[in-house]
């Protein structure tokens, strides 16, 4: 079975493809020449995740996945969440999180979560699966790992960063991990 990976996020690409090893194959849009910056305006993970998955439907017709992912933190309100990867008004994440910081101040509420929803569209049915772990928001960046956010997220029951771990030990504790394997579970009883 081969599915496109409807992300123009190379780490994503790289933890996915780690997770699901040679279960199944999958395409990058640059493996199928899409260039394109697919649009995401929807208010929930659910409906960005299906706007990745609809365009390369719609455009290819193809077997698809998206990824839409993102922070939550509960004393911002459950912000940056569907906007985390633009909180700043830019993508630059050096920004995003000086402002994510500057935003929790000295708050004693640091807990947080990552949120991730995948779409998959197969056999013209649409599936969802969600990944989610929870953590806590320190106050300054430590390690220099994965990507986004880990720099400043420690998952609850560890002492490490996100940031701080190698992308194995990430691999099997984060949210992009459970809804992955949420995902390989579904096609594996599929195919
Ligand atoms: P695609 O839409 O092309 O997949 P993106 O980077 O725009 O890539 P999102 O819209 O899902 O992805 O934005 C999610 C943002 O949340 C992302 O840019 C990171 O800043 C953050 N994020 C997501 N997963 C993360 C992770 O595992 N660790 C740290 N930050 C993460």
């Amino acid at each position: 079975l081969e599915l496109v990976f409807a992300t123009n996020n190379a780490h994503k690409l790289e933890e996915v493809r780690a997770i699901v090893g040679d279960r199944f194959k999958i395409q990058s849009l640059a493996d199928i020449n899409c260039h394109e910056d697919i649009p995401e305006t929807g208010t929930t993970f659910e409906e960005n995740a299906k706007q990745k998955t609809d365009y390369l439907v719609n455009t290819y017709g193809l077997y698809c996945f998206g990824d839409d992912s993102g922070l939550e933190v509960d004393a911002l309100n459950k912000e940056p969440g569907v906007y985390s990867a633009r909180y700043s008004g830019s993508r630059d994440m050096e920004q995003n999180i000086d402002l994510l910081l500057e935003n929790l101040g000295n708050s004693a509420d640091r807990s947080a979560r990552f949120r991730t929803v995948i779409s998959l569209y197969l056999n013209e049915r649409q599936h969802f699966f969600e990944g989610v772990i929870e953590g806590r928001i320190i106050s300054e960046r430590r390690g220099r790992g994965g990507f986004g956010y880990d720099p400043i997220f420690i998952p609850a029951g560890y002492f490490k960063t996100f940031a701080e771990m190698t992308t194995e030990e990430k691999n099997r504790i984060s949210h992009r991990a459970i809804a992955v394997g949420k995902l390989a579970a579904f096609l594996q009883e599929y195919v």
